[in-house]
């Protein structure tokens, strides 16, 4: 055939409108396992694991914006879409390490499942015409932002996890707003196809509707090839992924011995030992403190209550010590078993300038110059809480450099990020 004569085909056939040749045409797609049943297992599944993904992580901003602290807010243009935002307790002391933890192994193990349901609904991203009508054209828009928003979302949250925040653009805001188109489009897609998944499911794995009829929706190949697996092998193999995916990354977040199976988590590794032994992130010198800005010359000012107060590392060791036995948990999912930490209360600070037992929010300032995390602000409850501390010393030692020496906030439930290290300024009281 010459070139014209292909373009004459072509035109023929988009004239009487039969799909041109290739994935369009309904006989290129051959698995026999594809049909309602097995996609409606894959797309269940999702519905109960991205549910919880996505509401443990509102949680984790909510956890990150206490009180809706400006100074902390990652995502200020967020408007309504904040209406989940509460004061985020310090009780039960792991929660936060519960949640986010959840949240990020979840959110891999769930990537399996994710490409299954995918690949099982492949014919029906290729469906000819494209667009039959105003109702498909909506459908199928709405069908590109749950393709296009899970993938960014669960690209931008594996990609923070595996290379802690070296990202195009700052992940909070990105991941955020990612998420809710990825949410809504999901709703739309459950709200229509919900039932029907349920009835495929509930037939059972050995009912393929014919090609040609409603239920088969799209899915069911015309022309199978012979199968080299079954149905119930296909799902299997999809779950053995996520277990296999479970067992490699779980370990950063379970803690302990479980480290050691973390392979692909960056943070699986097992520190040094010693009572400084565990998960160090940002190094001293990889945020640039220089061993003068920690050392005699250290200086912790309070301020609150229109009075300040400052004193030296000995002033702050003659102080009465409280211990805590906490966890970091970073919002990078990996986190560590409890720490015991010693060190001043931060309500005993505030009393320093003052202020009774009705501690208000706080603003903590590190030595680091510049960094999202140089500075934070801590809600009310946090200040208040027994077990939030002004931590001096871990496990019996002195913090070591890289874990903050000579003072870093410790705090119960929190995420990591609140946690500063190399503290030299508490200003109570700002903002509310
Ligand atoms: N000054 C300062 N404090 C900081 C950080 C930082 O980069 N600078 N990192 C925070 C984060 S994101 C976490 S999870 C905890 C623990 O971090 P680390 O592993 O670097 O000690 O410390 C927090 N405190
Ligand atoms: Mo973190």
């Amino acid at each position: 055939m010459t070139p014209r004569d292909r373009l004459r085909t072509a035109v023929d056939r988009a004239r009487s409108g039969g799909p041109p040749p290739g994935p369009t045409r309904p006989g290129f797609w051959r698995s026999p396992l594809r049909g309602p049943w097995l996609t409606g297992v894959f797309g269940l599944t999702l519905l109960v694991g991205v549910t919880l993904v996505f509401v443990t992580g509102l949680l984790s901003y909510a956890a990150y914006n206490p009180d809706l602290a400006p100074r902390n807010d990652a995502t200020p243009d967020k408007g309504w879409l904040g209406f989940y935002l509460f004061t985020w307790p310090t009780s039960p002391y792991w929660l936060y390490r519960l949640t986010q933890g959840v949240h990020t192994v979840l959110g891999v193990v769930l990537v399996p499942v994710l490409l299954a349901k995918l690949w099982s609904v492949i014919p029906k991203l290729f469906a000819w015409p494209p667009v039959r009508s105003a109702g498909h054209a909506l459908e199928r828009l709405s069908v590109l932002l749950l393709v296009g928003g899970a993938g960014f979302t669960f690209a931008t949250g594996i990609l923070n996890i595996q290379l802690n925040y070296i990202f195009p653009g700052s992940f909070y805001p990105l991941h955020f707003y990612g998420a809710w188109v990825f949410i809504g489009a999901f709703i739309v897609h459950v709200a229509f196809r919900f039932s029907r998944a349920v009835c495929a499911v509930r037939a059972g794995r050995d009912v393929q509707p014919a090609p040609e009829s409603d239920e088969a929706a799209g899915l069911v190949s015309p022309r199978p090839a012979p199968a080299t697996i079954s149905r119930r092998g296909a799902v299997a193999m999809v779950g053995a992924g996520s277990l296999a995916l479970f067992a490699v990354t779980a370990g950063q977040s379970i803690g302990g011995w479980w480290r050691r199976t973390a392979l692909l988590a960056p943070h699986g590794r097992e520190p040094d030992s010693g009572p400084n032994g565990f998960q160090i992130n940002k190094t001293a010198a990889s945020v640039g403190i220089r061993p003068s800005d920690i050392g005699p010359a250290w200086r912790l000012t309070v301020r609150g209550g229109g009075r300040q107060v400052v004193l030296t590392r000995e002033m702050l060791l003659a102080m009465p010590q409280s211990e805590s036995a906490l966890p970091i948990a970073c919002v990078e999912g990996w986190s560590t078993p409890n720490q015991q930490w010693s060190g001043i209360r931060l309500t005993d600070l505030a009393a320093l300038v003052g202020l009774g037992t009705d501690t208000p929010p706080v603003r903590v300032e590190s030595v680091q110059r510049g960094g999202a995390f140089s500075s934070v602000v801590l809600a009310a409850n946090q200040a208040r809480d027994h077990r939030s501390l002004l931590a001096m010393r871990v496990n019996g030692a002195e913090l070591s450099p890289d874990h903050g020496h000579p003072a870093r906030v410790i705090l119960p439930a929190a995420p990591g990020v609140h946690n500063t290290k190399w503290v030299h300024r508490l200003t109570f009281g700002e903002p509310a």
